[in-house]
């Protein structure tokens, strides 16, 4: 048995600089916490971009050995590569594509040998560290290429896929003019998952229609290999979430927060700036709450924490405008001297905060157009540990399959939002209570731990049935 290599797009840290030298904070994010417990056994190791441009070989050199204590080993980018393999091909050719926006989809070929150089480098990075018998776990759209890469150099390697992000129909794989090199570069894995049913349903639509080749019950036959494809729905870690909802610290920032604002009934929404979130709509129909229902001025705010992100992009620019516009008009039509409609932060809280945020608001507002899971609606579940509270969700987030006691709406249908505003503000404290036990359950079940379990034993699964395939 050999070690377990992770492979990720961004390495869990972040990298500053103090007096000069390299400077790294491990950032506690759903995937490291998660995979903390394969991460710190033995000599797994975890590979991946640090996050900045380092240009200077000393300064790199001095990042490598500081990584490879916490047992990391860094892939470097150049400007360039962040350019056209990040900003590019990644976040505007299969960002868009992948949720839907087929507008902003660019078809640059610059890009796609950016993606596919990248990719090598990847590869490369991960060649040095892997022996034959290595367990590798590849993650998201980045790295799409990667497991046939792997699988090409390494033929006996264990190699498993997750996609974070939806998987799209067949109808927009087909607009892709790399299409094939796609699919194909992922069917180098033993274990491709996603989310959700539909991304897998679509996944395996398209490998039929543009590979030719079928599966029988999510296992493809191709050439000499098997591989299986299914739904593994992410979890979060939900004790670090609800202790953290009563701990004395984040009962201290409820209390702080509490005073500053005054008894009205409160809305949250957090989301990383971007189109797939659904923003402005969820934003028209809280000025809609308004004007249909009066009666809920000065009672109602909604705190929207937009983190930035990706704002190089002149989509993301504009989105901003957008936003900034709205938040605008609905304040300037509605506040009064002691309320405002709307708290909008563009920048990022620190994690008691957050807690904080999620403990104290009344509804929870999550409402992408598409999204693969969409964490944010667990961890407010999760936070709510007096089992008060709503969930307002969209359908088209990958967490709607699992929490259907939430209030499902389309968050295309302005309306149906306004009326789900006005039904959460409503709702009894018998029925919150009811709908969230049941949340909860589900969310505590299967967390972050549990996801990686379930994944890491059905890749022995498909590994046995691999070698009695072979060995036919
Ligand atoms: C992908 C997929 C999928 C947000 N604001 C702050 C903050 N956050 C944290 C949240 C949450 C995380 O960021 C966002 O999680 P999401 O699930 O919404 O989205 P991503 O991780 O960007 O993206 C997504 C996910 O992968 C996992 O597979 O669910 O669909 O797009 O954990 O808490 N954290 C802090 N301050 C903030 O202001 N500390």
């Amino acid at each position: 048995m050999g070690k377990t290599i992770i492979v990720s797009n961004r390495l869990p840290i972040s990298l500053d600089y103090k007096d000069g030298k390299p400077d790294f904070k491990t950032s506690a994010g759903g995937l490291a916490t998660g995979l903390g417990s394969i991460f710190e056994e033995a000599d797994n190791i975890w590979i991946g971009w640090p996050g900045n441009y380092v240009e200077d070989p000393e300064q790199r050199a001095e990042i490598f050995l500081e990584l490879h204590e916490h047992k990391m080993a860094p892939v470097f980018l150049t400007q360039e590569d962040i350019e056209e393999f990040y900003e590019g091909f990644s976040n505007e050719t299969l960002w868009p594509a992948f949720h839907y926006f087929t507008q902003y989809i660019a078809y640059e070929r610059r890009f796609w040998e950016a993606y596919v150089r990248v990719n090598e480098k990847f590869c490369e990075a991960i060649l040095k560290k892997a022996d034959p018998d290595d367990t590798i776990w590849v993650h998201d759209y980045q790295l799409l290429l990667l497991p046939k890469m792997l699988r090409d150099k390494l033929p006996n390697a264990t190699i498993a896929f997750f996609q974070h992000i939806p998987f799209p129909s067949y109808e927009i794989i087909r607009m892709l003019p790399w299409r094939r090199p796609i699919l194909e570069g992922m069917c180098g894995a033993d274990l491709i998952g996603f989310h959700t049913y539909d991304d897998m349903r679509h996944f395996l639509s398209s490998v039929g229609r543009i590979l030719g080749l079928s599966n029988e019950s999510g296992y493809i036959q191709a050439e000499n290999r098997l591989i299986n494809v299914d739904a593994f729905p992410m979890g979060i870690d939900y004790t670090k979430y609800s202790e953290s909802a009563d701990s004395e610290t984040t009962m201290a920032v409820v209390e702080k927060f509490k005073k500053q604002l005054g008894s009205q009934k409160l809305l949250l929404s957090i989301d990383r700036l971007d189109y797939s979130k659904g923003i402005p709509q969820r934003l028209k129909a809280f000025d809609q709450l308004f004007k249909l229902y009066p009666e809920y001025k000065e009672k109602v705010s909604l705190i929207m924490v937009v983190v930035p992100s990706r704002d190089t992009v002149k989509e993301y620019r504009e989105l901003k405008e957008e936003i900034d516009t709205l938040v605008g008009r609905i304040n300037s039509a509605y506040s009064t001297l002691n309320w405002v409609p709307v708290h909008y932060f563009y920048r990022a809280f620190p994690f008691e905060e957050l807690s904080a945020f999620y403990k104290m608001s009344n509804i929870g507002l999550v409402t992408p157009l598409r999204d693969g899971m969409n964490l944010v609606c667990k961890e407010f579940v999760a936070s709510k540990t007096d089992q008060q509270g709503v969930l307002i969700l969209s359908e088209m987030a990958g967490a709607s399959k699992e929490l259907q006691d939430a209030i499902l709406v389309n968050p295309n249908n302005m309306d149906k939002v306004t009326e789900a505003l006005h039904m959460a503000l409503n709702m009894s404290e018998e029925e919150q209570k009811t709908r969230l036990v049941s949340m909860q359950e589900t969310i505590k079940r299967y967390d972050i731990h549990k996801w990686v379990k379930v994944f890491m034993d059905r890749l022995k699964v498909v590994k046995d049935k691999q070698e009695e395939f072979q060995s036919k």
